[in-house]
Parts: C-alpha cells; structure tokens; sequence
C-alpha cells in the first residue's frame, strides 16, 4: 500500500498537481487482500472501443485523478467524507485489453468483484458508458437484482447500435434483460435529444422503468425530481447503483464528452442530486462515464474536474447516510 500523502504528511495536504496519481490521494494499492476495512474503493476502467461518436473517454480514469485534490470538509454538507468519516483507497485501473471489449469488460467485472466481495462500494471511472455492464453485474452477482438510479442525456436501453450488441448505447437494456438490475426499480434523469426513440420507450414501459426527462428538471426543478426518484426505487430500498453519463450535463459544463446534447444539467443540480440519492438511497457502487479529456491536465480541465466533484458528492451522501455532518 502506498500513501502519496506521505511526503507532505508536515503539511497534511499536497498540491494537487505532485504525486502519485491516486483519486484525492488516498492510498493506492492492486492488492485485493488489502481492501479489508475500507469502505469504498477507487477503480478505474479506462476503455472506449464500444463508442458510437467519439472516443477518448479511455483517458478518463487520469483525467478525473489529475482533477482530483486532497479531501477536505464539504462546506454545506459539514462533512469531511474522504479525510474523516470513509476509509478510501484507490485499487487502480482494472487491467483492460486495447481493442479488446470483451476482455476488457471481463477484466472490469473480476476487478470489481475483489471491490465488493472485500465489502467496498466501488466507485469506478470510464470510460465509456458499456462499462456499467461489467461493474453493475459484479455488484449484482452479490447483491442479486439491484435498483438503479441513472442520469444521461439518452436511455442507454438500445437492443442494439448500428447493429451491435454491445456498445455504450446498450448497456441498461443487457442489464435489465439479464436481471442484473430490476426494472422497476429503475429510474432515468436528465434525457433529451433525439435518441432513442419510441420502440426503446415501449420496451422501457413494459419493464416499469421510470424517466425523468430534463423537461421535467427545467419545469418542476430537481429537488421534486429527486424526491420521485427516491419514491420510484422504494422506502424500504434494496441495494441500489449509481450511474452518472456526464453528458447528462449541459455541453457548458461538460465540453469534454462523446455524444453532447444542449440542453442539459447544470453542474450545481447534477452534484446535489447524486449527494441527495446516496444519502437517502442505499448506494452500494456507483460509476462516472464518459469523461473525454480535452485540454490542460489538472483542475483546467472542467469536465474531469465536475466528474472528480461528482465523487466526491457521492462520498459525501454515503458518509452522511452513516451519520455524519449537518
Ligand atoms: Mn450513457
């Protein structure tokens, strides 16, 4: 196990620039025996041959560590979720295949898998978005059907894109149809644009997956969004997972992703709304997709920056749900 802290262990912070490349810079380690005791860990999955659009979402994992800085107290939240409530480690990059999906997927699953069965929520960086399949099916292989909660400009429920199965358009249809999440507990924020179209909604429909399209999040706001949701997925909720597409984001916010829609979430509604669910649904894993980094490494780079901010609201959420803060 390493500490990238250690140098500036005087200090008790490091500049956010120098070090290790570590998510916030906690501890690193590949080492599956040494996830005992945390409770949620890191992992990167950097893979994007299943885009329909542009790749680079593959860089990902760096980007959103290089945006990263070391923890600190959330101002409104009055919680230090990373420094003092959860034990975080950083397990690396799952060890994916170039030009390989199927490996790659595997080699995210069985990564993933040491996460959970060590009892960590994992937090995994895309990539693009068909990772959710091997991350969410290793949650579920666990937990059983999980509930899922899922913001993105599109549905990610094509049976197939330009006629392949698999592919960063597909994975909730696979994962439904595969049991791996339960649709009725299943609830989609954010949708506009012009994919995908009325054969997906009937398939969504018969499975009582819930879609909150962002029509919805301009006109009634996001809090009485978010209070649907956490109704849609149940007041004694099972297991559920956290999917963020950062391209549910306005293209203001988030320039550095494949498929941009106008139109989108503001960064400030994004990060309260996953804060919210994970503090008021049982979150066991969560991903953030799609992060394509475009310029300046670090801080400068807004999107990896808004999906390292999304983390940590999603720690912030958990360690609240424990207990901890205002
Ligand atoms: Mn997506």
């Amino acid at each position: 196990m390493i500490d990238p802290m250690a140098r500036w262990a005087q200090y008790g912070e490091k500049p956010d620039y120098a070090g290790l490349l570590t998510f916030a810079g906690v501890k690193y380690t590949e080492d599956p025996s040494e996830l005992a005791g945390f409770d949620a860990a890191i992992v990167g999955a950097p893979m994007d041959e299943l885009v329909s659009d542009s790749p680079g979402a593959r860089f990902g994992p760096r980007a959103i560590r290089a945006a990263s800085c070391p923890p600190g107290p959330h101002m409104e939240a009055r919680v230090d979720a990373i420094g003092e409530v959860l034990k975080v480690v950083d397990f690396g990059d799952a060890p994916i295949i170039p030009a390989d999906p199927v490996r790659s997927h595997q080699a995210i699953r069985e990564t993933v898998t040491h996460v959970v069965a060590a009892g960590a929520i994992p937090i995994v960086l895309g990539g693009d978005h068909s990772i959710a399949e091997p991350d969410i099916s290793a949650c579920a292989d666990v937990y059983g059907p999980v509930g899922l909660v899922h913001f993105d400009t599109h549905t990610d429920t094509g049976r197939t894109v330009f006629g392949a199965e698999l592919s960063h358009g597909t994975p909730m249809y696979r994962l439904v149809e595969s049991g791996a999440v339960d649709g009725k507990r299943y609830a989609q924020v954010g949708l506009r644009g012009y994919w995908p179209g009325e054969e997906e909604f009937a398939w969504q429909r018969e499975r009582g997956i819930k879609s909150y399209p962002m029509h919805d999040v301009r006109d009634r706001g996001i809090r009485a969004v978010i209070d649907d949701v956490v109704d849609d997925l149940g007041p004694d909720a099972g297991p559920v997972f956290l999917s963020v597409d950062v391209d549910v984001l306005d293209p203001a916010f988030a320039p550095g992703t494949g498929t941009p829609e106008p139109g989108g979430m503001t960064s400030t509604d994004l990060l309260f709304a996953v804060r919210e669910i994970a503090r008021r649904l049982p979150v066991i894993g969560a991903d953030v997709v799609e992060v394509l980094p475009s310029g300046p490494i670090g801080s400068r780079d807004i999107t990896a920056l808004v999906a390292e901010r999304t983390v940590r609201e999603i720690l912030t959420g958990i360690a609240m749900r424990r207990g901890a803060g205002a």
